[in-house]
């Protein structure tokens, strides 16, 4: 049945018109480093979207709004029409506004990211949020797949029970609400404590990439934060391999299915109280070993890579606009738990962790980058510009090694990193 169902959907797509490019996204071959085809040209954020000739008849392209609309810091509504506008007040009163539109290459986007405090100001806090690739190298050195080239074309229908307590928009993307557990607690001497739970609006889609499922989830909490990251579920892509590269699955020790990396890039185009003065920094805590630990900050005014450290973490921050302590506004990016994936030379691209550019339209994916006329990988589009108006990317891995678990269906396994509020508002918006 299960076998049925996945020929059918390599039909269909294939009816759809992709061609190479869905042809190695859905692992019928081994795809070579950088062969997919690029499908047809997708507008960019602030642009028009338009319907790719050949988009299967289920993918809608967005109606965008004039960019001049996207970098307001005072948030009326959206610039978006009513199916992919989201618009959502959570039990503390903290209020997310966003777009979301499904393209070709990239899958699910979010674009005009607003976040409004309870008894705050509106800020914003992204003009665009995605993926940017799924990198997945297997231990035994093949194959070594780019699962984006087409994601948008493999989303799949969302049922009602795939998506609990939330709507769906348009079938292929869940706009709902869950509980996130303590906000916060706290005792009192004299009375009650007094305690709150937190929510999450969480907005995701599901990909069908070959024999694996991609849960592409975003969590924006109400307390400013938001936690991008994917699931990966469906079932394993049943390669085996000699003992050193993998782990038997099933009777005895005579298959052992083959270990893999899933290495998730995000890119992120930060407009942190509107698009003007937006600085990437670097924070270090130097003196390990010793009693005490010093705050080291680095500016990174020209495009840099950066890997991860020990209670390293980088911040966007806008340079003028303060809060009410007349501290500057900021959102901190935490990207420590990453099994930080490094591979053979001509995979550059695995050698850092966090990428931060100078924004360009035509830089769209980490690697297998479609657009004609502009680098190929997120390593080469740093190239020490200075950064103007910062996009930052963030690389993810997860090691896989499979266990009997794994056997169908194959339980999930997330991995993402986390975005916070660093002084936003001048205290908990509570
Ligand atoms: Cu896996």
């Amino acid at each position: 049945m299960t076998v049925f169902l996945r020929l059918a959907l390599s039909c269909v797509m294939l009816a759809g018109g992709l061609g190479s490019a869905q042809a190695s996204s859905t692992r019928a071959a081994p795809a070579t480093h950088g062969a997919q085809a690029a499908p047809a040209p997708q507008a960019m954020p602030g642009a028009q979207a338009t319907p790719a000739p050949q988009a299967m008849p289920a993918i809608r392209a967005v109606t965008g709004a004039p960019a001049s609309a996207a970098h307001a810091v005072r948030a009326p509504a959206p610039p978006c029409s009513a199916p992919y506008r989201i618009d959502k007040t959570l039990p503390n009163g903290a209020r997310w506004q966003l777009c979301w539109e499904m393209r070709n290459i990239e899958g699910l986007t979010l674009t005009k990211v607003v976040y409004t405090p309870k008894g705050n100001r509106a800020v914003t806090v992204l003009r665009s949020t995605s993926l940017a690739q799924i990198h997945v190298p297997y231990d035994s050195g093949r194959p070594r797949y780019h699962d984006i080239g087409a994601l948008g074309y493999t989303a799949i229908a969302l049922q009602s029970a795939d998506c609990p307590g939330g709507e769906r928009r348009e079938q292929f993307v869940c706009v709902t609400t869950r509980a996130r557990g303590h906000a916060y607690l706290k005792s009192d001497y004299d009375g009650p404590n007094t305690s709150a739970q937190g929510h999450d609006l969480v907005v995701f889609s599901a990909f069908q990439v070959g024999w694996y499922t991609y849960l592409v989830e975003w969590a924006f909490s109400d307390d400013g934060s938001i936690t991008p990251r994917v699931g990966a579920t469906g079932s394993l892509s049943g390669f085996t391999t000699t003992p050193e590269h993998g782990w038997p699955i099933g009777v005895g020790a005579r298959t052992f299915e083959t270990s893999h990396n899933h290495n998730i890039f995000w890119r992120l185009d930060f407009d942190v109280a509107g698009k003007a003065d937006d600085l990437v920094e670097q924070y270090d805590f130097s003196g390990s070993g010793t009693a005490k630990r010093k705050l080291e900050r680095t500016a990174f005014a020209r495009e840099t890579k950066a890997v991860n450290g020990p209670m390293r973490w980088w911040r966007v921050v806008d340079q003028k606009v303060r809060n009410a302590d007349g501290h500057r506004v900021s959102w901190e990016i935490n990207n420590a738990d990453s099994s930080e994936y490094r591979g053979p030379a001509n995979e550059a691209f695995t050698r850092a962790d966090v990428y931060v550019s100078t924004y360009r339209s035509c830089e769209r994916l980490a690697t297998v980058n479609p657009s004609p006329g502009c680098a190929k990988s997120v390593d080469r589009y740093i190239n020490g510009e200075r950064v103007k108006d910062p996009v930052v990317w963030v690389n993810v891995g997860y090691h896989h090694v499979p266990r009997d678990e794994d056997g169908d269906l194959m339980p999930t396994h997330w991995q993402g990193f986390r975005i916070t509020a660093r002084d936003v508002t001048a205290k908990n918006p509570r």
